[in-house]
């Protein structure tokens, strides 16, 4: 059942995918989740309760199993990620009409990730609990999830990493845009991304996500629509680097790669080359991603930090990997004269100077930059990947060693300079001081109790002692038991005359 499942969803992408007449003129945006409206937000919630009500949702965690090595720790990774992306978000829109992914700008938040507005409630939901690491509040509470299939169904789990309920710092904006700058090749640009920043969020987070079959946190999709992203901004930087595929495949003998590569897929009518998968743009594809303030904000700050040191080649001639980002931040070759220790207390004015003009150019109104602790004015190392995500995910510890290294030099010298603010410290700032991403009110629709299926006794399965706390958003009213086509509920709070009641919508779908 599930095999059919995910080779009729295959044929149909495939369908999609290779329709090329008709063009994209119009392409789907998908945002920073963050710039989604209440409704819009709802609306992505709902189709993804849907997708699983439907059983169109955790065979996304038995496909990427299945094709841990074709697509993990190889070229592969960047397109056939793109093509599962491309999947879920259809099955998203075919559930709620006008849904597309939204992606998660997690380098916004990587000096606090734990401080993140999306591990809200009234986002994705945040931590497990500490008896068990199960999700109990949040639209995911007590999600539960049938892969893998040779256990029990279990409850979808979150393990913030290195914890108790902190998460490992994040990479910076700066240090992707310094790689997405200073790349020329594809194969650099993937090691880096996959075996780095893609990693952290993935061991940061912990639970399902820490786990081959990560696709089971709605977590995962947002988090690579990042690093989709990252790709496609990759892309669009220079030419020379939109249709660029190369590296080799250490399974295949290290056989070169190629733009002909057939996508590696379950057993499917679809065979897709790589090439159907460079341009978003492209009929089959047909969507873009929208920039958000602080990304734009980090290019510019860069930009202008570059020009007054007046001595950068853009372009890394070729060298080790760790020169060439160097190259791109800090000069040539790295022959930049090591600037004198600054005085402490000019050091701390002119970063407040740096802090105040950023948070101006973010429209931060009434942020208090004296009030930002110190020690959150720096970007901060992200931990070293476990030596056991790197044997999952093939990745080859010396060239992990080597991306850390790259990104340790870059917050180093961005600590160092008086003249910088990283935009992450100000996004954490002003989310602390309730200048932005202030809580939003409880959503207006909660999922039906994961358990319940429609057309079953609605009488909640969860034992007592496993139901979702008061301070968790209230169930469901119980969905009258219903035979045919599928039915959803969601709980809609109404205010009349100042007395908010909920109403009980039923979905058919
Ligand atoms: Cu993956």
């Amino acid at each position: 059942m599930k095999i059919s499942l995910v080779a009729l969803a295959i044929a149909a992408m495939g369908a999609v995918a290779t329709a090329q007449q008709g063009g994209c003129p119009s392409p789907r945006v998908r945002k920073e989740i963050r710039q989604l409206t209440p409704k819009e937000r709802d609306n992505y919630r709902r189709a993804i309760y849907i997708a699983h009500r439907s059983n169109k949702f955790d065979i996304f965690a038995e496909l990427h199993v299945n094709n841990t090595e074709p697509a993990h720790g190889v070229p592969m990774f960047f397109p056939w990620h793109r093509r599962l992306l491309w999947e879920y978000e259809k099955i998203l829109s075919d559930a709620v009409e006008g849904v597309t992914l939204p992606f998660w700008d997690w380098s916004m938040d990587a000096i606090k990730p734990e401080n993140s507005p999306v591990f809200r409630n009234d986002y994705l939901g945040g931590n497990g609990r500490q008896s068990d690491n199960v999700v109990a509040t949040g639209p995911f509470r007590f999600w539960k999830l049938t892969y893998p299939h040779d256990q029990p169904p279990h409850f979808l789990k979150r393990i913030f990493t290195p914890g108790p309920n902190n998460i490992t710092p994040f990479w910076s904006t700066e240090a992707l845009i310094s790689f997405i700058k200073a790349k020329d090749n594809y194969a650099d640009l993937h090691d880096t991304i996959e075996d780095g920043p893609h990693a952290t969020v993935h061991i940061g987070i912990g639970g399902d996500m820490v786990e081959m079959y990560s696709p089971n946190d709605p977590f995962f999709f947002l988090h690579h629509a990042m690093v989709d992203r990252i790709w496609a901004l990759w892309q669009n930087d220079r030419s020379s680097n939109f249709y660029q595929y190369n590296g080799v495949d250490k399974f295949n003998n290290n056989r070169k790669v190629q733009a002909s590569d057939i996508l590696p897929t379950l057993p499917s009518k679809a065979q897709l080359p790589v090439s159907d998968f460079f341009d978003t743009k492209s009929a089959g594809l047909c969507y873009v991603y929208e920039d958000n303030p602080t990304w734009t904000q980090a290019v510019k700050a860069l930009d202008q930090r570059n020009k007054s040191k007046n001595n950068l080649s853009r372009r890394a001639p070729a060298g080790n990997f760790v020169s060439s980002v160097i190259d791109f931040l800090f000069g040539s070759r790295g022959d930049d004269k090591k600037q004198p220790p600054a005085d402490p207390v000019k050091f701390e004015e002119s970063r407040k100077a740096a802090a105040q003009q950023a948070a101006k150019d973010l429209g931060y109104e009434g942020l208090d930059i004296s009030k930002i602790p110190k020690e959150e004015t720096k970007l901060k190392e992200p931990m070293k990947n476990p030596d056991s995500w790197n044997k999952m995910n093939n990745l080859d510890p010396k060239k992990v060693e080597e991306i850390h290294a790259a990104g340790n030099k870059i917050i180093e010298d961005l600590n160092n300079d008086p003249n910088y603010i990283p935009v992450a410290a100000l996004y954490n700032a002003a989310v602390s001081q309730g200048v932005v991403d202030k809580p939003g009110p409880a959503p207006t629709e909660v999922p039906p109790t994961p358990e319940t299926k429609p057309t079953e006794n609605p009488q909640p399965s969860i034992p007592p002692s496993q139901s979702p706390s008061p301070a968790a958003t209230p169930a469901p009213k119980p969905t009258p038991a219903k035979t045919g086509g599928n039915v959803a509920t969601f709980t809609n709070t109404v205010t009349k005359d100042g007395v908010p009641s909920p109403v009980v919508v039923v979905v058919h779908y």
